[in-house]
Order: structure tokens, then C-alpha cells, then sequence
């Protein structure tokens, strides 16, 4: 019997190398058709993998509830795309939201929820952690890793201020952002100077790569021009906009429709 399960595992295990709570999750379903295989009268030196394998195949794609805007899950979006990951979404209306029900099931009474099996996470930040360490997108080793975290801090404090400009002062506050804009933009783009490889951190992408792109998109719909000046910045947006699954995404009707923000503002 344990030769199974492990034969089982040794099988996921291969095939999800940087997916811990993803093996946690399918050992734990090994574990169950071990329970199913031993009721059954199958040769036991075949029938559990085929059953494991098909029952993965049936398991549910990450699932995202969410307003309809892209908002803060646009680089999850983008980054799921480039993976080739399918992810199921829960649209929340206003009037849903305003019940109150959904919002006192939320850790933080807010949206973006996110789950990955039995894994519930709120904060779209950890959403996009989550991601890097699964799919191999948050840097080879460890001071990789604090580097994409202190990048993707960076990008954080230029995306809180973009949306206190877009929900509160967006009237009287654009212009002075734009201007501003370039001693934010400068840093980012001195970073993908200095690093060359056209990512932000090491020689492969990483979720705050996913993260800063879906933030100069906004900032390009708010000001066509704000990337001119900086030549790495804007080639690193023009590269991720061409990687093919990203490029499908942004053409598809489904992301286009969204507006980039709860109040029409953008
Ligand atoms: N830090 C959180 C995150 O990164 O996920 C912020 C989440 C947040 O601000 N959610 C807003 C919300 O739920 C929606 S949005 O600003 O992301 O579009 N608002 C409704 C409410 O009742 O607070």
C-alpha cells in the first residue's frame, strides 16, 4: 500500500518541483485514491496513477473573486496568462457586495479573494507571492528573492499612490502626479538599466515584473507619454506586451472590457 501512495507522489512530485502546497494538496488526494484503490478490486501496479492523473485533470483552476475591474489583479491576470494557467472568476457586483455577506467572510473585509484548492488568500500582493513561489517566478535563491521583494515593495508604494490619485484627487491632483511621475518611473528604470537582462531582479521573470508592467500600463492610459524619457522602463514594457500569451490577453475582449478602475477614472 505505501509503495503506491509514494509511487504516486514520486509522480507529482517530478512534475510540480516548485509547487509544495500543490504536492501537499495532490498527496493528499493520492492518499485518497489509495483509500479508493484499496476497495476496489484493481491490479494494484497501475490503477491508482491512471485514477490520480484523471482526477487531476478534473480539479478546479485557481478561482479569483473579484469586482469587474482589472484593478489590483491585473498583474495576477497577466501573470497567469504568461504561465498558461486557467483561472476561474467570480464577478461581485456593488449591489452583491452591499449585502455584507461576502465583505464579513473576507479576512480584511475587502476583495480580491483568491484560491488555490483548499488554500483561501486575501491581499493581492500575497496572491502574486503565491504565484512566484509555485511557478518558479520569484528568483533562483534566496537573495534573489528578497531583491524581488523589495522591488515589488517599490511598485507597491507607486500603486498607492496612483490610486489615492485616482479615488480621491484625481481632479485636482493629476497634474502634480504627472509631474512627479518621472522621479518615481526614473527608479524603475535604472534598475532594468543596471540589471540588462530586461527583467527587474536575475535573468528570469518574476512576479514584481508582472506587477510593475500592469502598473505602467495604467500610467500609460493616464499619460500616453510618461515612459518616453526612460528607454529601459519602456523597452521593458514593450517586451512583456509582446510575449505572446501576455499580447492574447491584452488583445482579448474579455481583459479589454474591464475598465482599470472601480470609479471610471483611469
Ligand atoms: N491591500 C488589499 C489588496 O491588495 O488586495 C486592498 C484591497 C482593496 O482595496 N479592495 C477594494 C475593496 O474591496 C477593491 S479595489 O480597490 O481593489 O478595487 N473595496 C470594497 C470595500 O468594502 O472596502
Amino acid at each position: 500500500m505505501h509503495a503506491v501512495v509514494y509511487s504516486c507522489t514520486l509522480c507529482v512530485r517530478r512534475e510540480h518541483e516548485h509547487d509544495s502546497s500543490e504536492t501537499q494538496r495532490l498527496k493528499g488526494a493520492a492518499r485518497s485514491l489509495l483509500r479508493l484503490h484499496s476497495a476496489l478490486p484493481f491490479k494494484q501496479s497501475q490503477q491508482p496513477q491512471t485514477l490520480f492523473f484523471s482526477l487531476r485533470k478534473t480539479m478546479a483552476p485557481y478561482t479569483l473573486t473579484y469586482f469587474a475591474v482589472k484593478g489590483r489583479c491585473g498583474a495576477l491576470k497577466i501573470m497567469l496568462a504568461d504561465l498558461g494557467q486557467q483561472l476561474k472568476e467570480n464577478l461581485v457586483t456593488f449591489d452583491e457586495w452591499m449585502k455584507g455577506d461576502l465583505k464579513n467572510s473576507c479576512v480584511f473585509g475587502q476583495l480580491p479573494k483568491f484560491e488555490d484548492g483548499d488554500l483561501v488568500l486575501y491581499q493581492s500582493n500575497a496572491m502574486l507571492r503565491h504565484l512566484g513561489r509555485k511557478h518558479g517566478a520569484y528568483g533562483k535563491n534566496d537573495s534573489e528573492a528578497s531583491l524581488i521583494d523589495m522591488m515589488n515593495d517599490g511598485i507597491e508604494d507607486l500603486r498607492l499612490k496612483y490610486i489615492k490619485l485616482i479615488y480621491q484627487e484625481y481632479e485636482t491632483g493629476k497634474d502634480a502626479y504627472i509631474k512627479d511621475l518621472p522621479n518615481h518611473l526614473s527608479k524603475f528604470d535604472a534598475v532594468l538599466a543596471k540589471n540588462k537582462s530586461g527583467f527587474l531582479v536575475g535573468d528570469k521573470v518574476s512576479f514584481a515584473d508582472y506587477n510593475l508592467f500592469d502598473l505602467m500600463l495604467n500610467h500609460k492610459v493616464l499619460s500616453p507619454t510618461c515612459l518616453d524619457s526612460f528607454s529601459s522602463l519602456k523597452g521593458f514594457v514593450d517586451t512583456m506586451s509582446a510575449r505572446s500569451k501576455i499580447k492574447a490577453l491584452l488583445e482579448s475582449d474579455d481583459f479589454k472590457k474591464l475598465p482599470i478602475n472601480g470609479n471610471g477614472k483611469q
